[in-house]
């Protein structure tokens, strides 16, 4: 069991601890360009959350949205929030002015640090929703930007005594419905899942150094490239872009030694190593999307190295079922990391014997709490954390993916609701009606793929599907617009006139 003190800021365990010990100098976050020692790191932290405070008057509770792409600022960023009490709402940079609104009104955020690439849609999401109070410019050059103010703040900080259960992070997950659930974190979960995933399967040491494609407002990156390694005194090399060739580049130059990514990635790389590319890495972690057999077995064929699958939700705000590499079985994700427990339940909750398929169901240190949420409710049952996905358990405890049990599409490890993309389509005025699923594709699992019938006079041409994907990646974040696009009469829909979707997806399965 994981026990921590009733007071905790995570901050004192992951930064302040290593200074303390003397061992300020050590390499703690970097980017292909840049390196900044843990004592570097914990100078911008102090200067950030006494700016906070000083000028913006942050009180301990207060949410802060951040908006940057990865990299060493947004680090010091998100853990000054943290130890000056605050609540970190960490946004994808992709976001577009209708999604940030939808955070900002439900988490009432009055206050939020952007880097000045990415101001544009925080700004038009300011003009719409009044409450968000201040943006502060990140990187601008401007007068009151963070990196002028830090100028005149002091290096040093005490960190706000918060209590363990205190929440720290509101991590947005998209939701079938397309509306976004805010789950909630606590400062003693920051450091479970490193104490759980990271010290039971993962095994990082001080000389560590990781890098990873996933950005931190995903809780996949957060932990793979920033918790994990400051948990044990390592470092870590971000990337603001992290596709294939950047990652390819990284190995050839950083050499790192731990990579977090999506399986989609792996085989992008798979095309792009050289020989040596890879002689640095020990740890490859897979996750955020189903990784198959072959892929893995492709993998260890070009490397030499066995991929670490893993499956995580935000809700549990990391990976909970995966095996390290001496108890590996390709193509199953693995066992309940130590201190979560795992099941397979029926619809109803029941208990299913071993070699049943069904809903997977997980509790341990970390769990579901959406932030005034009616969903809750179906989530968390019992204690226990009905996921969305379907698994087998075999007789020795091992698990299988199946399949999502929901309607979410799974592409290249980025979540995409379907009703979200129907809902942006169905703003164009050539559409009539739509239906969204994913389609098998070998490079990413799934593409998202819709289903449209034009209002009359409409063409049904090349010209119209680049209309309506540009359409989509106008409204809503461009990683969701719809690859492929298909003109139909009419739809599935049952009598009541709900639309079947599961047609759709046995349609674009074919
Ligand atoms: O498997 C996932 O999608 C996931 C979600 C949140 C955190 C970590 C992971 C791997």
């Amino acid at each position: 069991e994981l026990v921590y003190p009733e007071r905790l800021n995570c901050v004192s365990e992951l930064l302040d601890k290593w200074i303390a010990a003397g061992e300020g100098d050590r390499p703690a976050v970097g980017s292909p360009t840049e390196r900044w020692s843990y004592a570097e790191l914990a100078d911008k932290v102090n200067r950030i959350a006494n700016v906070l405070v000083r000028d913006f008057g942050l009180v301990p509770g207060n949410r802060v949205l951040l908006r940057a792409p990865n990299n060493p600022l947004l680090v010091a960023c998100y853990l000054a929030v943290l130890k000056a009490g605050g609540v970190v709402v960490a946004t994808m940079p992709l976001l577009r002015a209708k999604e940030l609104g939808y955070m900002v009104r439900k988490a009432e955020i009055r206050l939020a640090l952007c880097d000045h690439r990415l101001l544009d849609e925080l700004v038009k999401t300011k003009e719409e929703i009044g409450i968000l109070g201040t943006i502060v410019p990140v990187g601008s050059g401007r007068t009151d930007d963070l990196l002028a103010l830090m100028r005149t703040a002091s290096p040093h900080f005490t960190a706000c005594p918060t209590a363990a259960d205190d929440v720290c992070l509101i991590g947005f997950t998209s939701g079938t419905t397309g509306e976004p659930k805010g789950t909630m974190h606590f400062h003693r979960d920051m450091l479970a899942i490193c104490d759980a995933y990271g010290r039971n399967v993962l095994s990082p040491n001080r000389d560590d150094v990781f890098t990873g494609s996933p950005p931190l407002a995903f809780t996949f990156g957060l932990g793979g490239l920033v918790l994990f390694p400051m948990r044990v005194g390592a470092s870590s090399i971000l990337l603001e872009r992290a596709g294939p060739d950047e990652l390819v580049d990284v190995f050839r130059r950083c050499r790192p030694t731990v990579c977090f990514t999506a399986p989609t990635a792996y085989r992008a790389l798979l095309a792009r190593l050289q020989p040596g590319d890879t002689a640095t890495l020990r740890i490859c972690v897979s996750a955020g999307e189903a990784l198959p057999k072959a892929t893995w077995e492709a993998w260890k064929e070009a490397t030499g190295l066995p991929l670490l699958d893993g499956i995580g939700a935000t809700e549990m705000l990391h990976i909970f079922i995966s095996a390290p590499v001496e108890k590996i079985r390709p193509g199953a994700t693995g066992l309940p990391v130590p201190g979560y427990e795992a099941k397979i339940v029926d619809d109803l909750g029941r208990d299913l014997p071993p070699g049943s398929v069904g809903r997977l169901a997980v509790r341990g240190p970390t769990g579901c709490r959406y932030l005034a949420d009616e969903r809750q409710r179906r989530y968390v049952q019992n204690g226990w954390n009905i996921t969305g996905d379907t698994y087998l358990q075999d007789a020795d405890g091992y698990f299988w993916y199946q399949a999502r049990s929901d309607d979410m599409i799974v592409s290249a490890g980025y979540n995409i609701a379907g009703p979200e993309v129907e809902a942006a389509l169905l703003t164009h005025p050539a559409v009539q009606e739509c239906g969204v699923v994913g389609a098998p594709d070998e490079e990413r699992g799934q593409i998202v793929k819709a289903y449209v019938v034009l209002k009359p006079g409409h063409a049904a041409d090349a010209a119209m599907v680049k209309a309506l994907q540009d359409h989509v990646k106008a409204e809503i974040a461009p990683y969701k617009y719809p690859r492929v696009v298909a003109f139909v009469d009419a739809l599935p829909r049952t009598e009541t006139g709900k639309l079947q979707r599961f047609v759709l997806r046995r349609i674009a399965a074919e």
